[in-house]
């Protein structure tokens, strides 16, 4: 019986961790709306994205809303990438900014928050990083 009792509670602990690792890295592709734009929604915070992985279609305009969680740190979002004709820096604040970009080919960029408060270290160093994934 104890045994028993030990082995769910092993099970269900590495399902607790299975699956908080699984949202971490999940994915959120863009939506495809009626209009030939793929839209979808990003906010900052400290220092993280949410979504941190974003996927977009190659060729196909994207409109992302980028904003910032209330509070007194600031947040930027800078992706570039020459060869994807991504050049995007933007401070963001609570009420949303528009971004507009078509990602000319199928990849990986990096993202990241180009605010540091001092000599602290930088938000990209404390993990305010994410990937773009553009897809065929
Ligand atoms: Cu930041």
């Amino acid at each position: 019986m104890l045994k028993r009792v030990l082995w769910w509670g092993l099970v269900s602990s590495l399902l607790v961790i299975a699956s908080k690792a699984w949202t971490e890295t999940t994915p959120q592709m863009a939506r495809m709306d009626p209009d030939g734009v793929q839209r979808i929604t990003q906010v900052g915070g400290n220092y993280y994205f949410e979504p941190e992985h974003i996927v977009v279609r190659a060729g196909i305009p994207v409109e992302l809303t980028a904003r910032r969680v209330y509070g007194l740190t600031p947040h930027s979002l800078v992706i570039r990438s020459a060869e994807m004709g991504l050049d995007i820096e933007v401070s963001l604040d609570t009420e949303g900014t528009l971004i507009r970009f078509t990602p000319r080919l199928p990849g990986r960029v990096e993202f990241y928050c180009d605010e540091r408060l001092l000599f602290f270290r930088s938000h990209r160093e404390q993990g305010m990083v994410g990937v773009l994934e553009v897809v065929e």
